[in-house]
Parts: structure tokens; C-alpha cells; sequence
């Protein structure tokens, strides 16, 4: 039930391998998910496989001293791998350009994820079974219950905080996250009140929350097809701004970075009456990509893009496209 063909899947390209190195590598924004998801399936093919990737957020970061697990952040001017290199398992990366860095061409490769949206495409030769799943910690579960390993103790508490987070302390994707969070507790008697403590921290220094808080200050708020829609500018912290506004009332929100190389980074949040009513936000940003250039994807209810785009133009992009959802008027 959780997931558990992905893991026939997985084992049966394990064996369909040569002799060599394994990278496990977690996409670019380095969320609990993907950091999770990559060290867990590492440790658990074995000293072959190593799990890496470009960058790892506070949360996971502070999980991973928390179980020492290990995860090799690469150098960004000069990502590398192995040069004998047998395979590359991805995860929690709807597309290659999620990675932030290109591929070996002609590295066998397995997908384990579980976005429904991406704008860029997996290689041919790629193994990438479709799951629901509301985390890709879950499809790693469903991988470890199909193999020999008993699951330790450390992988527990990384894979629940991975559901814990990506679910949004299972507010969305609930039935299949709690599915998977109860049989890691029956598995391993994790204590799930010690581990959301690692996964909050400390808190945020003052002056970022004071920064977030004037970025909600600024919000705009649109009628968008019987919706209300909030945009607003963020410095950082986008995800943090964009789920406040949802939880303090929009049916969904938009949120805009000017990133520090140039660009543009947009984040957006539906409620679930949002996308009860047919917004599909994921859906909106790869078309965003198809129609403006640069990436995007994601789920119904949190997706994300970045490109080239003036930060008004991406707004009224978006809006439009909500609009056209809610109102049922979308061309699909
Ligand atoms: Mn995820």
C-alpha cells in the first residue's frame, strides 16, 4: 500500500547495474524532502552510493546533525561526479533542470518523484515510475520495504520529516502521508515530538521575521474568477510569506524574488478549496515556462517557477491563468 511498486522497480534496475559509483542526488533548493529522500536510499544501497547535491535548507540541515546521516554538498562553481560513474538516482526532481547542473549523458538514470508538473523533461533512457504520493519520502519508504534492509532508526526520522514538511504538517496529500508516517512508526518507535522540534529549530532571528512580515505588509490582494488572489514581493523566504497569506485567508498567493544573479523566482500557494474549485497550480507554471521561457512546475496547491520575466508581468500571467481556472475557462 505504501508504495511499494516503485520498489520492485527500483531493486530490479539496482541489479541491471555495473560495477561503480551511485549518486543519489537531491534537487537544487535542497528541501527536507530530497535531502531526506537522497541520504536515506544512499545509506541504504550501501557504500557504493553517495548521496549530493548543490545545496541543503536550515531544516534539513539541522536533521542531518541531528541523525548523521551523511550528504556531500558539491562546490557550485565546480559541481562534479564520480568519474566512473554506474548510475544516478534523482530525487524529488520533477525535471533535470531541477538538479541545477547537467547529468553524465549516458549514465543509467532512476526518477523517484513524486511532482505532477515540470516543464523540462527526463532523458529517454530514464526510469521514472509515476506514484501518487504526497512526499517523495514515501516512494523511498515503499523502496525500503521492498528491500532487505531493516529500517534504522535514522532513516525513520529523516523520512518522517520529510513527510512532516512537504506535507505541511499534513494539511495537504494527508491520506497517504499519515498512511506512510504510521507504518514508520510501527517499523521504528521514532519520537515524532522530538524530531518536529529539530525540524522548527530555534526560530528566525528578528530582523528575517521582520523582513517577512513587511513583505506581507505589501501584499496586493486581485479578484480572480470568484478568488482572492494576494501577490506580494519577498526578499526571502518565499514559501514562509506565500503559506501565511493562504493561511491567514487568500485562496491563493503569489510571491516574487529578484534573484541576486538576475531573474526572477516566483513562489504560489492554493488553499484546498482553491483547487477543489480547479486550480492547479503546478499546471500554471510549466505553461508559464512553455509561454515566457525559464522553469517551473509543481503541485496543485504549491508550485513554483523561475526565469526572465518582469515581476509585473509574471503577476498578471498568473492571475490570468487562476482566474481562467476558477472560472473553468482553461482550455483543458
Ligand atoms: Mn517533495
Amino acid at each position: 500500500m505504501v508504495h511499494e511498486s516503485i520498489g520492485e522497480r527500483f531493486h530490479e534496475w539496482m541489479g541491471s547495474l555495473g560495477d561503480g559509483a551511485i549518486a543519489v542526488i537531491a534537487h537544487k533548493n535542497g528541501d527536507m524532502d530530497t535531502i531526506a529522500s537522497a541520504t536515506v536510499l544512499a545509506s541504504m544501497i550501501g557504500p557504493r552510493a553517495r548521496a549530493t547535491g548543490l545545496h541543503v535548507d536550515k531544516t534539513s540541515s539541522r536533521m542531518l546533525s541531528r541523525t548523521g546521516m551523511e550528504f556531500r554538498r558539491m562546490d557550485p562553481r565546480r559541481p562534479t561526479l564520480p568519474r566512473s560513474i554506474a548510475g544516478v538516482v534523482a530525487v524529488d526532481a520533477g525535471g533535470p533542470s531541477q538538479l541545477g547542473f547537467p547529468l553524465p549523458v549516458d549514465a543509467p538514470l532512476f526518477v523517484v518523484d513524486h511532482h505532477a508538473n515540470s516543464s523540462d523533461e527526463w532523458p529517454a533512457h530514464a526510469v521514472a515510475p509515476q506514484g501518487e504520493a504526497s512526499s517523495t519520502c514515501e516512494m523511498v519508504l515503499g523502496i525500503l520495504l521492498r528491500s532487505n534492509s531493516a529500517i534504522q532508526m535514522a532513516w525513520a526520522e529523516m523520512l518522517y520529516a520529510g513527510i512532516v514538511t512537504d506535507t505541511g504538517r499534513f494539511r495537504h496529500g494527508s491520506p497517504s502521508g499519515l498512511r506512510a508516517a504510521a507504518r514508520l512508526l510501527d517499523e521504528c518507535g521514532i519520537d515524532t515530538d522530538d524530531v518536529l522540534t529539530t525540524i522548527e529549530g530555534s526560530g528566525m532571528p528578528a530582523d528575517q521575521r521582520k523582513r517577512i512580515l513587511r513583505s506581507m505588509g505589501g501584499m496586493e490582494i486581485h479578484h480572480c474568477g470568484g478568488l482572492l488572489v494576494t501577490t506580494a514581493k519577498g526578499g526571502s523566504h518565499e514559501s514562509r510569506i506565500a503559506s501565511s497569506m493562504v493561511g491567514s485567508g487568500a485562496d491563493a498567493s503569489i510571491v516574487a524574488k529578484t534573484l541576486d544573479g538576475g531573474g526572477l523566482r516566483i513562489t504560489t500557494r492554493a488553499s484546498q478549496g482553491a483547487v477543489r474549485a480547479g486550480v492547479d497550480l503546478g499546471e500554471v507554471m510549466s505553461s508559464m515556462a512553455t509561454t515566457k521561457g525559464g522553469q517551473g512546475g509543481g503541485h496543485a496547491g504549491a508550485a513554483g517557477w523561475s526565469g526572465e520575466v518582469p515581476t509585473s508581468e509574471a503577476f498578471a500571467y498568473i492571475l490570468a491563468s487562476i482566474g481562467a481556472q476558477a472560472r473553468g475557462t482553461d482550455d483543458e
